[in-house]
């Protein structure tokens, strides 16, 4: 989507703190980081947010958690969180499906 912000910096038009490419998503650190480590995964796809995956999503979904996990261990942390916010009173701001990869310091349960 011409108008998509998050299409704009996957499709590289926008500039970003690039961390991980590969043909199905780019991962970025957040320019708002709320941790030490905060990197956001998104689908180079649009899709506009976990409410809207279909069955056909499943490959992309399951490889989102992998690149996670990668990432995770490739930065050195042993504990993080994974966070999907799906909906404005989720917290999603930006209405272009993308995964939080937040570590680096310690987390409280319940999130906010
Ligand atoms: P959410 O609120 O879950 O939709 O997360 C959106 C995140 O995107 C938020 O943590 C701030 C981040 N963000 C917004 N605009 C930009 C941008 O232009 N560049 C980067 N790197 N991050 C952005």
């Amino acid at each position: 989507m011409a108008e998509c912000l998050f299409c704009r910096i996957a499709s590289r038009e926008l500039s970003s703190d690039l961390v991980f490419e590969d043909e199905q998503l780019v991962a970025i650190r957040d320019i708002n980081p709320v941790a030490p480590v905060h990197v956001l995964l998104i689908p180079k796809r649009h899709v506009g947010s976990l409410a809207e995956v279909a069955e056909g999503d499943a490959g992309l979904l399951g490889h989102l958690q992998l690149v996670a996990s990668r990432l995770a261990r490739e930065l050195g942390l042993d504990s993080y969180r994974v966070v999907n916010n799906c909906g404005a009173a989720a917290g999603q701001s930006v209405f272009h499906l993308h995964y939080h990869l937040l570590g680096g310091r310690e987390f409280r349960w319940p999130p906010g």
